[in-house]
């Protein structure tokens, strides 16, 4: 087996696979990736014309795999571990999914476009895009505060959910608390402590610097 991941240590979309990989102990060559280097922005583009990290390349199989889902999803299937990130039974998969599509589009993104337009934005077009995503975390946190009532993780076993929350949930709440999210509160906490989720989150360390809302992150984290 030989996979390499294009990858940087303080990219979120990146967290949620290097989760997949050391819930199932699976090897891999870590191969960061600096997109402001013209090289890499190009090797990048090669591998998906979008340029979003992180990409996996399995040089055994021949296959270069983008798109954190399909990655995970991919794993699973050429590479399996122990533990399954995506359950075989449909309807559990399908669960999985939903949860996925759910951490991906109305936390992580949402998230992810506050920072954007924090980094990359005229000042004046900041405040809505601000609002118009703190508004979408907002209904996801109340969604997600019910369907956590009882639940350890997102849907049954821990998996693809829950590698796509942890990230989402990370960034976002520090740029938008959970405040009156109790249910929501623990499942952060309980991710944060995974021994997976600990390990991504210690190998960001020296990078969270490089996050424009520092200031704002726990002490404990940095
Ligand atoms: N839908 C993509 C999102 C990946 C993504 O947004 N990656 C970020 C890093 S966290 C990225 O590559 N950003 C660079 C850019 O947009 O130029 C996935 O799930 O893989």
């Amino acid at each position: 087996m030989s996979l390499t991941l294009y990858y940087h240590p303080l990219a979120s979309f990146c967290w949620k696979v290097l989760i997949a990989l050391y819930e199932n102990g699976t090897a891999f060559t870590p191969r960061l990736i600096d997109l402001g280097d013209p090289a890499d922005q190009a090797l990048m583009t090669g591998v998906w014309p979008v340029a979003k990290m992180p990409a996996l390349i399995d040089q055994g199989r021949g296959e270069t795999v983008a798109e954190t889902s399909i990655i995970i999803d991919y794993l699973d299937q050429h590479h399996p571990g122990p533990r399954r990130m995506i359950p075989a039974d449909p309807d559990a998969a399908r669960q999985v999914r939903l949860w996925d599509r759910f951490f991906d589009l109305y936390v992580h993104d949402p998230m992810q476009r506050i920072v954007v337009s924090h980094l990359f934005m005229p000042a004046e077009a900041q405040p809505a895009i601000a609002a118009a995503s703190r508004a979408t975390l907002d209904t996801a946190y109340k969604t997600a505060e019910a369907h956590l009532q009882g639940r350890d993780w997102a849907a049954g076993e821990f998996g693809m959910a829950d590698c796509a929350a942890m990230p989402a949930l990370f960034y976002a709440g520090i740029l938008h608390p959970f405040e009156g999210f109790p249910a929501l509160t623990g499942y952060a906490e309980r991710l944060f402590e995974r021994p997976s989720c600990a390990r991504v989150l210690a190998e960001a360390k020296p990078y969270f610097d490089m996050f424009p809302f520092v200031e704002r992150m726990p002490d404990r984290f940095r």
